[in-house]
């Protein structure tokens, strides 16, 4: 282990140059001060009066001196050495620093032209803040440079290291905050050092900002001794650098010095890493330890209690100002930056001072990457139709459909090595989940030691697997957000470890579709598998189908759900999404040898139409007793199960087979863009005949998404009902009543016209019911007529 590195006692910063940044820094305090509490009176031209002040103050002033000091001195190295470089902040909730940084270098007037670099501007730039359909108080896709809102802490450094995967020129400056740094999320993260390849990805440079305190109480890291805090960055594979103090000059000169070694080591690491040879080595990376008070350059005391320094300063640390003391107060604080310095008697911000930014793309808040879709390259996709499984009919073969599209991703992945922009994510599953033709294509990304039994690691691998679904998601989402392209595949269960990432990054998306600068990305696109219907083996805990609920709560504009029956539109369908924009895309199917039902031409139409009667499997001639629908692989299965059982015991029953495979379509067109006309899903569903709707969730989604449509009444749904245990596939199916034995009774029960043989139906069907509980009891596995079926009608 190296020996900590200590911050420079002096540092390399000209008076002429320090006093600078020094004015810069206090320019962004100021303009961030400005922003939570005036609504008037940008330049302080006339003394301060109520009239002036927000009636509402709403933002965090504690982290944003911080996060200034940080921008002011990035922009220094940014310019000295024409670094491509991006900042990605932890606490999102800095959003006034970051609006007044971007504002200070020209870039926030070039998107927002209104907010003009004048008293005017600054006028608007501090009303809007926090204020009704102004902008939010939190960094946000409004925000230039943004990847990331940082409203929900944790996921900073997984969005920096998303971002510089395959990117080789770019650095990455990621404040992590301390409080955040407490996050589950947060503290696997700093593991991203052993994924990233210094030759062939960019570098993050982690700044974990230690300004001591949360929104009430201490942070941890800022409580443990600095031996303490080293070993555990050191054992996080990191060099720390300490930068400390509350005095400003000397800050400046560490921090200079600090952040001029932090890049040398950068440089170096990568030109080692480039040089050639031999495989890179897995570097310890620096990173820097900035421990500076909370709230620095506010107020020390208020109402005779300690702010600056303190958890008091995390928010507004000044209120009430029906108090003339706030008041002065208040004014004192601004004042203290001198303002009159900083900008012109037109509010313009000197030219000696905004000379020290970076120009053009360079500056943070106009850098491309963080506007990932102006560089996005569309995917080359190969021919799915190359991977189609061969069927002579419905139900003639079976197929793992993972696998297949396992075949299908491994092209996309190979066609796509020269562009660099193609990753599979997964938490330690890819095998699992039965996609390991990838494999062929790129070997898993692994920079840490290797050992013989080690199979398919690569310092170059593009398959990201980490037990963490938390690291998938995060880099993932800031792959994507960078202008890439990817797929997370995950067991079914446990993406939802990821419910509230996938949340905001659904958020994200939304908001950046209203924002005309910000240019589509890639959809984030989701494989989950290893499903609730063939957890058998691993039991209740691996069964859950609850993310379809989570994702359709998402604005219509950004969620899709796909339940492909089969491996050929298991195909079509990520062809689809994998080429789509701006979209969440769940794509849920299972892994396991299941009857395929479509040709490959078959499947396209069946998943262009998103839903329609499967003919060869019905018989209603255009007058069906009952709709028979169904919706995922297992559910498709136990209904031509049932259809079978049905078609024998009944012989002129008549049955309509529906499929859906996009679940939007069921909703009205006026909620979902892909919802069905009115018409047409009378047509398909009828508007008086019983359906039977075998779905793979739970059942309210599907009266969720169909409670307005004409036959609502008559749709009865079995889904998972949250029985479940280690037991066979089958009885998985009977304990939640979406078996075919069940759904079959169902059927009977429904149609007026078999009342009389309700009874009848019953007892075959119980019986059959209770033979299978008997069976797998005896012999721990399924019957054969239930394990052998096949379609055969
Ligand atoms: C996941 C999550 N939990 C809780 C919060 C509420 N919250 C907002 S700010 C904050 C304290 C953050 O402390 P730190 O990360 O150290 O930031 P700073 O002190 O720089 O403001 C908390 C708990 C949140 N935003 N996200």
């Amino acid at each position: 282990m190296p020996s900590v590195a200590e911050a420079p006692t002096s540092g390399p910063l000209s008076p002429d140059l320090l006093e600078k940044m020094n004015a810069y820094w206090r320019a962004a305090n100021y303009l961030s001060v400005g922003q939570i509490y005036l609504k008037d009176n940008p330049l302080l031209e006339v003394p301060l009066t109520l009239d002036h002040i927000k009636p509402r103050l709403l933002g965090h002033w504690g982290t944003t001196p911080g996060l200034n000091l940080l921008y002011v001195h990035l922009n220094r190295l940014i310019k000295q050495h024409d670094l491509n470089m991006m900042y990605v902040i932890g606490p999102g909730h800095g959003g006034p620093g970051i609006v007044a940084q971007t504002y200070l270098e020209g870039s926030y007037t070039e998107r927002y032209p209104a907010i003009e670099r004048s008293r005017n501007g600054l006028h608007r730039l501090f009303r809007q803040f926090s204020w009704p359909y102004g902008i939010p108080s939190h960094v946000s896709p409004e925000t230039p440079g943004s990847i990331h809102e940082g409203g929900e802490l944790g996921y900073s450094l997984l969005h920096a290291y998303g971002a510089a995967f395959d990117n080789p020129d770019l650095i990455v400056a990621c404040v992590v905050g301390d409080g955040e740094a407490e996050t589950g999320a947060l503290a696997a993260s700093w593991h991203s050092n052993k994924f990233l390849n210094p030759a062939r990805d960019g570098a993050v440079l982690p700044i974990l900002h230690l300004n001591g305190f949360k929104i009430a109480n201490p942070a941890v890291l800022a409580r443990i001794s600095r031996e303490e805090l080293t070993s555990l960055l050191q054992g996080y594979g990191y060099e720390p650098h300490f930068v400390e103090g509350d005095d400003p000059d000397p800050v400046h000169q560490s921090l200079a010095g600090t952040l001029d070694v932090v890049l040398a080591r950068i440089v170096e690491i990568q030109a080692q890493a480039r040089a050639g040879g031999a495989t890179p080595e897995r570097p310890l990376w620096p990173m820097i330890v900035l421990r500076t008070p909370k709230g620095w350059t506010g107020p020390k005391f208020v109402d005779g209690l300690p702010v600056e320094g303190t958890w008091r300063a995390h928010q507004v640390p000044i209120a009430n100002f029906e108090n003339p003391v706030h008041l002065k107060q208040l004014e004192d604080w601004m004042q203290s930056y001198r303002p009159r310095e900083l900008f012109d008697e037109n509010g313009k911000f000197r030219e000696e001072f905004a000379d020290l930014a970076p120009t053009g793309r360079r500056r943070m808040g106009s850098n491309p990457h963080a506007n990932g879709g102006e560089l996005l390259v569309p995917l080359s996709m190969p021919h799915f139709r190359d991977h189609a499984v061969e069927l002579t009919a419905p139900g003639a073969v079976r197929a793992e459909a993972t696998r297949v599209l396992g075949g299908f991703l491994r092209d996309v992945m190979k066609l796509n090595l020269g562009k660099q922009n193609f990753r599979l994510f997964g938490p330690d599953e890819t095998a699992s989940n039965r996609l390991e033709a990838v494999y062929e294509a790129s070997g898993k990304e692994w920079m840490a030691a290797v050992e013989d039994v080690d199979i398919d690691l690569s310092p170059e691998g593009r398959v990201m697997e980490v037990l963490s679904e938390h690291l998938c998601e995060g880099w993932l989402e800031g792959y994507l957000l960078t202008g890439r392209h990817g797929l997370f595949a995950c067991y079914e269960a446990f993406i939802h470890v990821i419910d509230s990432m996938f949340n905001q990054h659904a958020k994200w998306l939304k908001v950046s579709k209203t924002i005309p600068w910000r240019h589509p990305i890639a959809s984030l696109n989701y494989l989950l598998t290893s499903h609730v219907w063939r957890q058998d083996h691993n039991g209740f805990s691996h069964q859950d189908p609850g993310f379809i609920d989570h994702v359709a709560n998402k604005k219509a504009d950004v969620a899709r759900i796909y339940l492909p029956p089969d491996a050929n539109c298991l195909l079509s369908v990520a062809d689809h999404c994998l080429r789509s924009r701006g979209y969440i895309n769940l794509i849920v199917a299972g892994k396991e040898p299941e009857w395929q039902w479509l040709d490959m031409e078959s499947a396209v139409r069946h998943c262009i139409a998103g839903a329609g009667v499967w003919d060869w499997a019905s018989n209603d001639a255009g007058d069906p007793d009952m709709v028979m629908a169904c919706a995922g692989d297992v559910p498709t299965l136990e209904t031509l199960a049932a259809v079978t059982l049905l078609r024998a015991d009944f012989p002129d029953i008549r049955i309509r087979v529906i499929n859906v495979v996009d679940l939007m379509v069921l909703q009205p067109q006026s909620e979902h863009p892909h919802g069905m006309e009115a018409q047409d899903f009378d047509e398909l569903f009828t508007t008086d005949k019983p359906v039977i709707f075998a779905f793979h969730g739970y059942p309210t989604m599907i009266h969720k998404l169909t409670y307005k449509r004409r036959n609502h009444d008559n749709i009865h749904v079995r889904g998972y009902k949250e029985e479940g245990t280690t037991t066979t596939p089958f009885d998985m199916v009977v304990l939640n009543n979406l078996d075919r034995y069940q759904l079959a009774f169902d059927a009977i029960r429904r149609i007026p016209r078999f009342a009389d043989q309700v009874a009848t139906a019953e007892a075959r069907y119980w019986t059959a019911m209770e033979r299978h509980k008997l069976y797998i009891s005896e012999h721990g596995d399924d019957m054969p007529e239930v394990r052998d079926w096949r379609w055969t009608l």
